[in-house]
């Protein structure tokens, strides 16, 4: 059995090591975590279980719902809402907040997911995850309900965030601030083992990740850097570089963090504001990450973690991954803060 510590091991040493880490976050961590353990056991029933096929409705985002969306959505709910650690939590699924009952004690902290992401790779057997992203409730939210309002923080203030992978294993990465940590699900005891960490994004990876068929969509500047990579060794930056696509971003996201590469979801030139990936549990958690991991993270111009955000569900353009590979790929240098 192996003998790499446990999840629960790491966030105590954390706790006497950092001192960062205070008991209610620790407790929420855990509970997500625990959650995610769950879902990923429901996950991998597929056609066993009943999991699997659409709903037939559609969610906030005017995504037909698949079924695994739901049961997802109500676990990390029914996991987290009873622990007191909580003020509220916001979900990809849900068009509203999610207040904690009163029957409940509430805590100081924000839990925002996206319960399943990449869900259309369900029915099919290809790897999903869950994105979550711990803020705090600001002061001015203490002795009164959660708004919100109160959830519109800038990507840097958030004080955790990580994801699972659903995928040839069971994976948590996961950062406080302190680094990011890589557990895999070890399911001998049904705990999470640290299996890699602090980790740092390999920087010259030749490889990039986008939807090819979004190319009518790109301004100038993402053609040509997407040109220039595509030209190869022939090309002006005369070397050859390698093209992945999983459909899922966590997917695509985790194989960046621990091989390195870029990945580009540009928001779309020709309508201002339109685009795929949401800035508050997509976006914003992954660009925690990635810099937390020497990497970077933009919309195009701005610095993901600086952008203020505006509406719960907002789109946002994406890149993330290789500092260079995504200063190149931003038309504004300035975007590319010293982390
Ligand atoms: P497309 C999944 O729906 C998702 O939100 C991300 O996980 C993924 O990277 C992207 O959308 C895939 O988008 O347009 O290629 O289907």
């Amino acid at each position: 059995m192996s003998r790499a510590p446990t999840l629960t091991r790491f966030l105590i040493e954390q706790q006497r090591e950092q001192n960062t880490l205070p008991a209610e976050l620790r407790l929420l961590i855990e509970t997500v975590a625990r959650a995610c353990k769950t879902i990923g056991h429901a996950v991998s029933k597929g056609a066993l279980g009943e999991v699997l096929g659409s709903l037939g409705q559609e969610n906030v985002q005017g995504e037909v719902q698949k079924k695994l969306d739901v049961i997802a959505n109500e676990l990390l709910l029914d996991a987290n809402e009873w622990g007191g650690h909580l003020a509220a939590m916001a979900s990809e699924e849900m068009e509203t907040i999610h207040l904690i009952p009163n029957r409940y004690p509430k805590g100081e902290y924000l839990l925002l997911f996206d319960p399943i992401d990449g869900s259309s790779n369900i029915d099919v057997g290809l790897s999903v995850g869950t994105i979550f992203s711990v803020l705090k409730a600001p002061p001015e939210a203490a002795g009164r309900e959660v708004t919100e309002a109160d959830f519109l923080q800038a990507g840097a203030t958030q004080v955790a965030a990580g994801y699972a992978l659903y995928g040839p294993q069971t994976l948590l990465m996961l950062t406080m601030g302190a680094g990011v940590y890589e557990f895999t699900l070890d399911r001998e005891v049904g705990a999470w083992r640290m299996t890699d960490g602090p980790i740092q994004i390999p920087q010259g990876t030749r490889e990039f990740a986008i939807n090819m068929s979004n190319r009518r969509q790109w301004t100038p500047h993402v053609e040509r850097y997407i040109d220039e990579r595509v030209s190869g060794a022939q090309g002006p930056l005369g070397t050859d570089y390698n093209m992945r696509w999983t459909g899922s971003m966590v997917a695509d996201i985790h194989r960046i963090l621990k091989r390195g590469g870029v990945f580009l979801y540009p928001a779309d030139a020709r309508k201002p504001g339109k685009a795929r990936l949401r800035l508050m549990y997509e976006a914003n958690p992954m660009a925690f990450l990635m810099e937390q991991a020497g990497g970077a993270g933009t919309d195009g111009t701005t610095r993901l973690l600086d952008l203020s955000p505006q509406a719960l569900h907002q789109r946002v353009g994406v890149m993330l991954g290789d500092r260079a590979e995504v200063a190149a790929a931003t038309q504004a240098q300035a975007a590319m803060a010293q982390s």
